[in-house]
C-alpha cells in the first residue's frame, strides 16, 4: 500500500461522523441519540500484563513496592466497564517482527533472556543494575550479565523479573491489535498496555518501560502504508525513548508536554531546544512545563501541539496517554484535575484524525481509571 490507493490516503478517511464536517459542528452533536453507535471506543486488554509484578522499586535509597503496580491497569479495565466505553477484546500475537523495525536484536536478545541468565549467576533478588557505561567509559556489551543488565538500563529504578518479558509481549501485543484496528475496522482505539513503554529507547529500558510500544505502532502505521504519523506525548514525563527513535526521521513528528526536566524524571533529555536532527529537523517538539501547573498552562501547550499536528497533516495520531498530570499523582508535579481530562480529550477529538491510544503512567491508582477513562470519553463524546 502507499499512494497507489494506501487506506492512509487522507482524502479516502472519513471523520467519525461519516462525513466531512467542519469541527465545532461535530462537536456539538454531544450525546445524541443518533449518533449512538458512534460513542464508544475499542479497548485491547490482556490479563497477562500481571506477569510483570515486581516486589521492587529502587526509590530515594530504598527497596519499595513499585508504583507501576498490576492494580492500575486493573482500575482502567473497570471504570471502562462501569461507563460502557466499548467492546473490551484480547491481543493477538504479532511476534517479534515489528518489535525489531524499531529496537536493536541484541537488546531484545538480552530481554528475552535475562531471567535465567541473572538467576544462574547467583544473583538471588530482582534484576535491578547497579553499574552503567556511563562518562569516559567504553560503550562495548560486556558478557556478565551484570554487566549486561547495566549497559542495557537507561534508569536503575526499575526490576526485571521472571514474569517481564512475557508481560513486556503481551504489552506489545495489545498496542499492534489496537493499531491494526485503527487500519481497518475502527477509526479510533485504546491499548490498555501495561508495562509502559515511551522511556524505552532502541537499546535501553527503564522508568517502568521495557518496548517502546507507541514507537512500535507509528512504525508499524508507516510500514502499512502511512506516510506521516504524529505522536504526541502527553504522560507527565517526556518520552525520551519515542524523541531517540524518530530523531532523526521526518516520517513520524514526535511532541511531547512534560515536567521540566531540569526537576523531573528522565532529567536528561527532554528540553525545548531539541528540535530534531538531520531529516527530522523540525519534526520534535518539547513543552517543559514548571512544576505546579495547571490545565490553563497545560491546556495552551496542548493547543500549540495541535496545530504544529494540523500543519504536519498526518495520516493518523498516536497518543502515548499518561495520567500523572493529575493533581493527586504521588510521583508528579502537575495540576490537572478529573475533568481537565475530558476537556483535553475532546481537544484531541477537534483534530479530526484516526486516533491510536497507548497507555503510559499515572500512579494515583484509585482515580486512574476515571482520569484515563475521562480523555477517552471526552474524546468520543466530543
Ligand atoms: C519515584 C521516582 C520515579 C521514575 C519515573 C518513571 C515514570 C514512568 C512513566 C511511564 F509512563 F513510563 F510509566 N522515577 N520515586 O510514567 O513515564
Ligand atoms: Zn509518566
Amino acid at each position: 500500500m502507499g499512494a497507489d490507493g494506501s487506506r492512509w490516503c487522507r482524502r479516502l478517511l472519513p471523520d467519525r461522523a461519516g462525513n466531512d464536517r467542519p469541527v465545532e459542528a461535530a462537536r456539538s452533536r454531544g450525546n445524541h441519540a443518533r449518533f449512538q453507535e458512534e460513542l464508544t471506543l475499542l479497548t485491547v486488554f490482556s490479563p497477562e500484563h500481571k506477569l510483570h509484578d515486581a516486589k521492587t522499586e529502587l526509590s530515594g535509597g530504598e527497596l519499595v513496592a513499585p508504583y507501576e503496580c498490576p492494580a492500575r491497569a486493573e482500575y482502567v479495565l473497570k471504570q471502562i466497564r462501569q461507563v460502557g466505553l466499548g467492546d473490551v477484546v484480547t491481543p493477538e500475537v504479532f511476534g517479534l517482527d515489528p518489535i525489531l523495525r524499531v529496537h536493536d536484536p541484541r537488546y531484545v536478545e538480552f530481554l528475552r533472556d535475562f531471567w535465567p541468565q541473572w538467576r544462574a549467576a547467583g544473583n538471588r533478588g530482582e534484576g535491578l543494575p547497579s553499574v552503567m557505561p556511563t562518562r569516559g567509559m567504553r560503550q562495548r556489551v560486556p558478557q556478565n550479565i551484570n554487566g549486561k543488565i547495566g549497559y542495557y538500563a537507561m534508569a536503575a529504578e526499575t526490576a526485571i523479573t521472571a514474569g517481564t518479558w512475557s508481560a513486556v509481549q503481551t504489552s506489545a501485543n495489545v498496542a499492534l491489535t489496537a493499531q491494526a484496528m485503527v487500519g481497518t475496522e475502527k477509526t479510533s482505539a485504546f491499548a490498555l498496555c501495561r508495562p509502559p513503554g515511551h522511556h524505552a529507547t532502541g537499546d535501553q529500558y527503564g522508568g517502568y518501560c521495557f518496548i517502546n510500544n507507541v514507537a512500535v505502532c507509528a512504525q508499524a502505521f508507516l510500514d502499512q502504508g502511512a506516510e506521516r504519523v504524529a505522536v504526541l506525548d502527553v504522560d507527565f514525563h517526556h518520552g525520551n525513548g519515542t524523541q531517540s527513535i524518530f530523531y532523526e526521521r521526518s516520517d513520524v513528528m514526535f511532541q511531547s508536554i512534560h515536567g521540566d526536566p531540569q526537576y523531573a524524571f528522565p532529567y536528561f533529555l527532554g528540553f525545548a531546544d531539541e528540535m530534531g536532527a538531520g531529516a527530522g529537523e523540525g519534526f520534535n517538539h518539547n513543552y517543559p512545563l514548571a512544576p505546579g501547573a495547571a490545565f490553563d498552562v497545560w491546556g495552551a501547550a496542548l493547543l500549540e501541539a495541535c496545530q504544529k499536528i494540523e500543519a504536519y497533516g498526518p495520516d493518523v495520531l498516536a497518543v502515548s496517554l499518561g495520567v500523572d498530570t493529575f493533581e493527586g499523582d504521588p510521583i508528579s508535579f502537575f495540576r490537572l484535575t478529573s475533568d481537565d481530562f475530558k476537556r483535553y480529550g475532546a481537544i484531541l477529538a477537534g483534530l479530526k484524525l484516526p486516533t491510536l491510544f497507548v497507555m503510559e503512567g499515572g500512579y494515583a491508582v484509585r482515580e486512574i481509571g476515571v482520569n484515563t477513562v475521562n480523555v477517552l470519553t471526552g474524546f468520543v463524546s466530543s
